[in-house]
C-alpha cells in the first residue's frame, strides 16, 4: 500500500475542493469571457452566396468575417429521417481542427438539396422530398430551417456565430490585441484596456494552474432560436430540474466532466458526464439540437415572451420571425469545429429515434443487471462478502450482484486482488454463482506508477499513457498515489485494455465478474478542477482540451468490449460508468455519482435521471440512500421505493458511513424494503421488455410525463413523477414525514388503476393521496397490459422458470395492449440466432389474445402464463380458453364487483404459443 492515498483523507480533500472554489465559475473561463463580448444582432459573418455548391450529399458555402477577413466553410446536409446537419470549419485552417470521432455510429444517408429560389440577398434550398427547406440569408448570415411549412428554428439569428481561427502567436503580437476577437465591436470600453492575459488567448491561469495554449484561441459558438418553444430539457448532467432554466441572470449550463463530490443542488456546474443534446418541446412538436463537441462547452438559454433576447439583454433583434414565445440557445465550446445536428421530430419518439440512429442504441444488458445491486465502499474481505450475501437470504430479500470497491485491489492496482483480504476470489465467486448471483468490481483509469506493477510497466513500455506537454508520461495523483492515465482515445490502447479482461489475463476472474468504471472524468487530485491538465497530449497529438468529455466514454467502451471478448463474443457485458458522453448508452449503465443522504438529493435524482433518459442514456440510476452521510431510516425506505422504479437499482454508501444493508434499520423498515425490492423483481418481465424496446426502438425506459402526453401543457414541467414505459406512473415520496401527496394523473379520457388497491381513477386530475411509510403512489394506465412474475425468488436467474401473471388495465374503450420480451437473459443469441420471443398481448371486444409480435423469434421456453387479471372488466357469465390446438375449454374465474376485477386463474399457456380467452356475456 506504500504510496496509496488514505481514503478518508482524500474524501475530505474532495469535499474541501467544493468548498474552496476548486471549480471554476464562468468568470474563470477565458473563452466564455471572450465570447460574451459579442452583442446580439450584429454578426460580422456574411454568406458568400456565389460560393454555394450543391452535390449529392448536400450543400457547401463560404462565410466571410468582415472584420478579420477570415473565411469559414459551411457544409449543410439534409439527412434521412428529418435531421439537418450543419458543419462549420475554417476554410483554410493552419492545421486540422479536432472533429469528434467514434460518437456518430451511423452516418445517415443524405438527401439531395436543390435551389428553390435565389437572389443577391438570400437563397432557399429544399430537400427532394420537399419536407425541409433552408433559407440562407447573406448579410448578416443567418439560416431558417423550415419543416412541413413551419419555421421551428433559426440559426445565428442573434448573430452569435463565433469562430476563433488558428493563428501563429507572432501574428497576434503585431496585431492590436482587440482585433484578435471574433466580431470585435465597440461595445465595451473595458475591452481596449484588457490585457492579453485577461482574454486568455495563449495562456490562462486558474489558481496555481497555468494553461498554456499552443494553438492559441480556438473557441467556437453559435445560437439557435426555437420559435414557439418555451420548454427545453436535456444537456445532462446537472443537479437540476427537468425543465432547463433561463441562464441570463445566472451561470450558463456547463458541460465539462468533473468529479464534484456531493455537488450542490440546482447547480450549473456539470458533474461527471455530459450529453450535448438539448430537447425542445411544444404541443405539436419536439426537436433536438445535438452539438457534437467534446471540449469544454457552455450553454446559455433564454426564454422570451417578447421579441427581445435576454441573451443579449438590450439590443433589439434583427429577426423577421415573430413566433412567440421563443427560446434562444447559445452554445459555446473551447475548441474543435461546429458540428451540429438539428433533429426535427416532430414527435418526442421521432427525436429519440433520430438521435439513436446517429449515436447508437441503448445496450441491451444481461437480465441480472436489472435486479437489485448491493455495493459499499468497501466490503472488507471475502468473509464480509459472504455474510452480506447470506444476509439477503436470511432476510428473504432478493438481490443479484454484490460489488467490490477500490479496496479489494492490491494498493489500488486494478486487475489485482488484495490477497490478505481476498485470498481466494475464485472460490468467492463460485460461492456467489451457486446462488445465481454475480460480482461487480471497480476498475479506474488511473494506473499506479510502480515499476513492480506489470500492468503499468507494459503500458509504459508500449507508450499507452497520456503524455504531458514535454513529451513525458503525464502524471497525476489519485487513489494509488502517483498515477499515469491510459490513453483510451487510442484504439490500440482500447484493444489492449479490452484484452486485460480476458479470463486468462485477469487473474482469478470468472465469467460472473462484471465491471465498474469510476473516476473516469478523469479525476486527477492535483490537477486543475481535480481533472487532467488541458495541455496533456493524446494520440495524434491532440490536446486533452479537445477530448476531455470523451475520456470516460472511451474507457467504458474498452471495458465493455473486454467483457464481450472474454466470452468469445457470446455474452452481453455489464459495465457501469460514472463519466459519459453522447453515445455512452451503447456500452452500459450510468449512475449519478456521489449524492448525499438528504431528502433534497432524493428529489433531484428524479429529474436528473429523466434528463439522462431522454438524451439516450436509459440505463441510469442514483445511489440508494445517498452515497455520502447516513440516511435516516425513513429516507432510506423512501429512496428504495423510488429506485425500485428506476432503471439501475443499487444501494451504495461511502466508507465513512454506517453499514447500509437493508436489514439494519429495524424490523418494520426491513419488511417495507423487502416488499419494495420484491415488487421490483415481480415486475422484471415488464422492465426487461422496456429495456429491449429501448434497445431496438430508442424508447426511454423512464419518461417525463410530457413524452407520453405531448399535447398536455400541464405535464411539461412536471418532474416529481414520471412514467415507466407507457404503462406505469409513479410519484415517489421525496419529503420527510409526509402523510399525503398530490398526484397528478394526466390524460383527458384516460383511466388509471392504483397498482396495489387496483382502484380506478379518471385522468386529468390531481389526487390528494394518503400515504403511509409502506405505500408509494404507483398507477397503471388504462389501455395497457403489464407482465409480472407470480413469485419472487432470490435472484433474477433463480426466477427464470417462475410463471407469469398479466395485469390487464382496461381503458374507456374496454381495450388494452402490451408486450413481453423473453430470451436466455444473458447472451447475444437473441440477435445472432433469433433466440428470443416477442409476444403481443391485447384485449379487445371481450377477447384477450396472445400472439407473436416478431416472427423471427425462435426461443423455446417451458415457462407459462398462469393468471390474467382484468381491471375495469364487467362480470362475464363464462370465460373460455382457446388453445393453440383448437381446443376450447371453460376456465375458472372469480370476480370482484367492488373493484370490477376479473381474475382468471389456473392457466398453463406456454409463453411461446398463441392463445385466447373469451369473455361471454
Ligand atoms: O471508489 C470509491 C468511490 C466510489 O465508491 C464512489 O461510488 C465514486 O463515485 N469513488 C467515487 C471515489 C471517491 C469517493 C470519495
Amino acid at each position: 500500500m506504500e504510496s496509496s492515498i488514505e481514503n478518508t483523507e482524500e474524501a475530505s480533500a474532495l469535499a474541501e475542493a467544493v468548498e474552496s472554489n476548486k471549480f471554476k465559475t464562468t468568470g474563470d473561463i477565458a473563452f466564455y469571457r471572450r465570447q460574451k463580448k459579442l452583442l446580439p444582432g450584429n454578426s460580422p459573418y456574411h454568406a458568400l452566396l456565389d460560393t454555394l455548391e450543391l452535390s449529392d450529399c448536400g450543400a457547401t458555402l463560404q462565410l466571410l468575417n468582415e472584420e478579420n477577413k477570415v473565411s469559414l466553410f459551411v457544409e449543410l446536409f439534409a439527412l434521412e429521417d428529418h435531421v439537418i446537419r450543419i458543419k462549420v470549419n475554417e476554410l483554410k485552417p493552419m492545421k486540422p481542427r479536432y472533429e469528434v470521432p467514434d460518437v456518430i455510429l451511423n452516418e445517415l444517408l443524405t438527401q439531395r438539396l436543390s435551389i428553390v429560389s435565389k437572389d443577391g440577398l438570400s437563397v432557399t434550398l429544399a430537400t427532394v422530398d420537399g419536407c425541409s427547406q433552408v433559407l440562407i440569408i447573406a448579410k448578416p448570415f443567418r439560416m431558417d430551417v423550415r419543416n412541413q411549412g413551419e419555421l421551428p428554428i433559426s440559426v445565428n439569428s442573434l448573430g452569435f456565430l463565433y469562430f476563433e481561427h488558428l493563428r501563429k502567436k507572432s501574428q497576434d503580437e503585431v496585431n492590436t490585441r482587440g482585433s484578435l476577437l471574433e466580431g470585435k465591436r465597440k461595445r465595451d470600453t473595458k475591452t481596449q484596456k484588457e490585457s492579453e492575459e485577461d482574454l486568455g488567448l495563449w495562456k490562462e491561469q486558474f489558481h496555481e494552474f497555468i494553461d498554456t495554449k499552443t494553438n492559441g484561441p480556438t473557441s467556437i459558438g453559435l445560437d439557435f432560436s426555437l420559435h414557439g418553444f418555451e420548454h427545453v430539457y436535456g444537456i445532462p448532467e446537472h443537479t437540476e430540474n427537468l425543465r432547463l432554466k433561463t441562464t441570463s441572470q445566472e451561470e450558463p449550463y456547463r458541460l465539462y466532466n468533473l468529479d464534484v463530490f456531493a455537488c450542490k443542488l440546482y447547480s450549473r456546474i456539470s458533474v461527471y458526464g455530459s450529453v450535448p443534446l438539448l430537447l425542445a418541446h411544444k404541443p405539436k412538436q419536439t426537436m433536438g439540437i445535438f452539438w457534437l463537441n467534446a471540449s469544454e462547452t457552455l450553454v446559455d438559454i433564454s426564454m422570451n415572451t417578447e421579441n427581445k433576447s435576454a441573451l443579449g439583454k438590450t439590443k433589439k433583434l434583427k429577426t423577421d420571425v415573430e413566433v412567440l414565445p421563443r427560446t434562444d440557445v447559445r452554445w459555446m465550446s473551447e475548441s474543435g469545429i461546429i458540428d451540429t445536428y438539428i433533429l426535427m421530430g416532430p414527435s418526442p419518439f421521432d427525436v429519440f429515434n433520430q438521435y439513436s440512429k446517429l449515436t447508437g442504441p441503448q445496450a441491451f444488458p444481461p437480465l441480472f443487471a436489472l435486479g437489485h445491486h448491493q455495493c459499499r465502499y468497501s466490503y472488507k474481505d471475502e468473509n464480509d462478502v459472504k455474510q452480506v450475501d447470506a444476509g439477503f437470504d436470511v432476510n428473504d430479500i432478493p438481490y443479484d450482484a454484490i460489488w467490490l470497491d477500490i479496496d479489494h485491489t492490491e494498493g489500488k492496482r486494478y486487475f489485482t486482488w488484495d490477497r490478505t483480504k481476498f485470498p481466494s476470489p475464485r472460490e468467492m465467486q463460485e460461492h456467489l454463482r451457486a446462488k445465481d448471483r454475480k460480482l461487480v468490481v471497480i476498475s479506474d483509469p488511473h494506473i499506479k506508477v510502480d515499476k513492480k506493477y506489470p500492468f503499468y510497466c507494459e503500458a509504459k513500455s508500449k507508450n499507452y499513457f497520456v503524455m504531458d506537454k514535454n513529451g513525458e508520461v503525464y502524471r497525476g495523483s489519485c487513489w494509488p498515489g502517483v498515477s499515469a492515465y491510459l490513453d483510451f482515445t487510442n484504439p490500440i490502447v482500447r484493444n489492449w485494455y479490452a484484452n486485460k479482461h480476458r479470463l486468462d489475463q485477469y487473474e482469478d476472474s470468472t465469467d460472473i465478474l462484471f465491471m465498474w468504471n469510476d473516476m473516469n472524468e478523469p479525476t486527477v487530485f492535483d490537477g486543475p478542477e481535480l481533472t487532467m491538465h488541458k495541455q496533456a497530449l493524446h494520440i495524434g497529438g491532440w490536446e486533452h482540451r479537445e477530448v476531455h468529455n470523451l475520456y470516460g466514454f472511451y474507457q467504458q467502451w474498452a471495458t465493455a468490449e473486454g467483457l464481450i471478448r472474454r466470452s468469445g463474443g457470446i455474452e452481453r457485458p455489464f459495465v457501469l460508468t460514472r463519466s459519459f458522453f453522447a453515445g455512452s448508452q451503447r456500452y452500459g449503465a450510468v449512475w449519478t455519482g456521489d449524492n448525499v443522504a438528504e431528502w433534497s438529493y432524493l428529489k433531484i435524482s428524479i429529474p436528473m435521471l429523466l434528463n439522462l433518459s431522454i438524451t439516450g442514456i436509459s440505463f441510469c440510476g442514483a445511489d440508494v440512500g445517498g452515497f455520502v452521510q447516513n440516511p435516516e431510516p425513513e429516507l432510506l425506505v423512501r429512496w428504495y421505493q423510488a429506485a425500485a422504479y428506476q432503471p439501475f437499482f443499487r444501494n451504495h454508501s461511502h466508507t465513512e458511513t454506517e453499514r447500509r444493508e437493508p436489514w439494519l434499520f429495524g424490523e418494520d423498515n426491513t419488511r417495507i424494503i423487502r416488499e419494495t425490492i420484491r415488487e421490483r423483481y415481480a415486475l422484471l418481465p415488464f422492465w426487461y421488455t422496456l429495456f429491449y424496446m429501448a434497445h431496438i426502438k430508442a424508447e426511454p425506459i423512464i419518461r417525463p410525463l410530457w413524452v407520453e402526453f405531448p399535447e398536455e401543457v400541464n405535464t411539461f414541467a412536471v418532474d416529481d413523477e414520471y412514467m415507466i414505459g407507457e404503462a406505469l406512473l409513479i410519484h415517489p415520496v421525496s419529503e420527510a414525514g409526509v402523510t399525503e401527496v398530490n398526484v397528478f394523473l394526466p390524460g383527458m379520457g384516460e383511466l388509471w388503476y392504483h397498482l396495489r388497491t387496483l382502484q380506478r381513477f379518471d385522468g386529468e386530475q390531481t389526487l390528494r393521496v394518503s400515504v403511509t411509510l409502506d405505500s408509494v403512489p404507483v398507477y397503471q394506465r388504462g389501455g395497457t397490459i403489464i407482465p409480472r412474475k407470480t413469485q419472487v425468488l432470490r435472484s433474477t436467474k433463480a426466477m427464470e422458470m417462475v410463471s407469469y401473471i398479466l395485469y390487464v388495465a382496461l381503458n374507456f374503450e374496454n381495450s388494452a395492449k402490451g408486450n413481453l420480451f423473453l430470451d436466455d437473459g444473458h447472451s447475444f443469441n437473441y440477435q445472432s440466432k433469433n433466440q428470443f420471443l416477442l409476444r403481443r398481448f391485447s384485449f379487445k371486444d371481450n377477447t384477450f389474445s396472445a400472439v407473436c409480435a416478431d416472427e423471427r423469434g425462435q426461443y423455446c421456453t417451458d415457462c407459462v402464463v398462469e393468471r390474467v387479471l382484468v381491471m375495469g372488466a364487467v362480470r362475464p357469465t363464462c370465460v373460455t380458453a382457446h388453445c393453440p390446438d383448437g381446443q376450447v375449454n371453460p376456465v375458472y374465474f372469480t370476480y370482484n364487483v367492488k373493484k370490477s376485477l376479473l381474475n382468471i386463474e389456473g392457466l398453463q399457456f406456454n409463453l411461446g404459443c398463441d392463445w385466447m380467452l373469451k369473455l361471454h356475456y
